[in-house]
């Protein structure tokens, strides 16, 4: 099958914030009508023959053969566009900005992990510093944001990841952010006005 006419499956969850990524890259290169969703969770048997670290989003394309992970599926996703709009195929911007996009999933990496921290530990278990030296990734890499935000009026690799980072922030509150990085609070609101995308991808229950 030819790349202009493929269609894909996404293993996905409406919650999951890397999720909410590729579903805003799925939006804003016009892919909506080529990706049919497919619920999963970590406890899925056929998502783990599809990726083994049994992780979301996963993109499986018409040959059954598997893409992962956000990152990975966003390029694939731009060559499938024909488009370089989200990040560039290289040179220095492109490992500039992905070395920020990396900074941006581990604020929800560290976030995910405080989660499952609260999760599957009862409260007498959790280790305090272990969540703190969580909580401190997430301040650090907020302060390199706030000190240095993305163009809010440009959707790119890095101001996707970025509001997905803090709409999970702001959704599981593995910190409360907004007063302590008030220009990020600016940011994500001037980006959401500019990327109808971001609202139009968020999460159920909100
Ligand atoms: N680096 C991966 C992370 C994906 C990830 O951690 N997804 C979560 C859902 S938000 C997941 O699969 N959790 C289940 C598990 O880790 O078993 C990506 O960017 O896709």
């Amino acid at each position: 099958m030819s790349i202009s006419t493929e269609t894909f499956i996404l293993r996905s969850s409406p919650t999951s914030p890397f999720v909410r990524k590729v579903r805003m890259v799925i939006d804003v290169l016009h892919l909506t009508d080529r990706v049919t969703h497919v619920g999963t969770d970590a406890s899925d048997l056929t998502l783990r023959e599809q990726n083994p670290l049994g992780k979301y989003p996963c993109l499986v394309r018409s040959d059954g053969s598997a893409i992962f992970d956000s990152s990975v599926i966003l390029e694939f996703l731009q060559w499938v566009a024909g488009t370089e709009r989200l990040l560039p195929a290289s040179g220095e911007q492109r490992i500039a900005m992905l070395s920020q996009t990396r900074l941006a999933d581990g604020i929800i990496d560290a976030g995910a992990l405080i989660i499952y921290e609260e999760r599957y530990h009862d409260a007498s278990m959790r280790s305090q510093e272990w969540l703190e030296h969580q909580r401190g990734k997430i301040r650090r890499a907020l302060a390199v944001f706030e000190a240095s935000p993305p163009d809010p009026r440009q959707t790119d690799a890095v101001s996707i990841g970025l509001a997905c980072a803090l709409g999970f922030l702001d959704r599981r509150k593995a910190v409360e952010w907004r007063a302590a990085f008030p220009g990020l609070s600016l940011w994500l609101s001037s980006f959401a006005e500019s990327e109808p995308a971001f609202e139009r991808t968020q999460p159920p229950g909100l």
